[in-house]
């Protein structure tokens, strides 16, 4: 069976270390242990780490990746944690109201930071993974754990995921970028690429910034896998 790729994407046989350029220098400090803390419409803090992790169902889940740039990896196996059960039985719990949590702040390790409607957090194949193909999540992808959500764009994938902030709305939401180049949902299936300007004209912007920044991204990689000894 094939299967079709969305609008305007187009396959990429590898999977590159990828993301807004100021982010290629960025690292994670921590890359062993996990740990994430939720703040706001909580109680308190609620701090997740393995521990917490190890009480939920391991789950394996092979999805395509695309990027809003236009580049789409097909069947990644990854593995982790449905996102909708830490939510119910990490998170929940401790939430005072729930009818006011619509939407994520999921902010990285690295810096970066972005947004998700609770709603498309609890589709069922959102998942924090630990393990890509296999193997534990490495650096370039994002470990010691990210957010994996297939039907968006991968800019909504945080990498080195740390902090999660629920919030009644994304007005405290400042973008690590131009605000043209975030949408609230970025849902692939309806190329909503960003917000004010049309998808095909935004695949056009970014389709040439590919190539520079897999190159961009890949030579930091290997500089910090160089200052590490590694
Ligand atoms: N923390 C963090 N998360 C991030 C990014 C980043 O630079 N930093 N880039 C985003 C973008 S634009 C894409 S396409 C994917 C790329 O994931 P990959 O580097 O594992 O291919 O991560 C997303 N999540
Ligand atoms: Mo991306």
């Amino acid at each position: 069976m094939t299967t079709a790729l969305p609008p305007g994407q187009r396959e990429r046989p590898d999977f590159p270390r990828f993301g807004l350029t100021p982010f290629a220098k960025r690292f994670p400090t921590q890359t062993e242990h996990i740990h994430i803390s939720v703040s706001g419409l909580t109680e308190a803090v609620i701090e997740i780490g393995r521990e917490q992790l190890d009480a939920l169902e391991r789950v394996e889940q092979t999805s395509d990746f695309h990027c809003v740039t236009t580049w789409s990896h097909l069947g990644l196996h990854w593995s982790g944690y449905r996102f909708k059960d830490i939510y119910d039985r990490l998170i929940a719990p401790a939430v005072i109201d729930p009818t006011q949590v619509k939407v994520l702040i999921l902010k990285a390790q690295d810096g970066a930071r972005t947004t998700l409607l609770l709603e498309d957090a609890l589709a069922d194949d959102v998942l924090l993974a630990d393990q890509l193909n296999g193997e534990p999540l490495d650096v370039a992808h994002g470990g010691p754990v990210r957010l994996v959500a297939p039907s968006q764009y991968g800019y909504k994938s945080a990498k080195y995921l740390h902090k999660i902030e629920l919030c009644p709305d994304d007005s405290t939401f400042r973008p690590a970028a131009f605000r043209f180049m975030d949408h609230p949902r970025g849902r692939v299936a309806l190329e909503e690429r960003g917000r004010i300007f049309p998808g095909w004209l935004l695949r056009r912007v970014y389709r040439p910034m590919i190539g520079p920044t897999v190159r961009l991204f890949a030579r930091e990689l290997t500089r910090f896998h160089a200052n590490r000894g590694e």
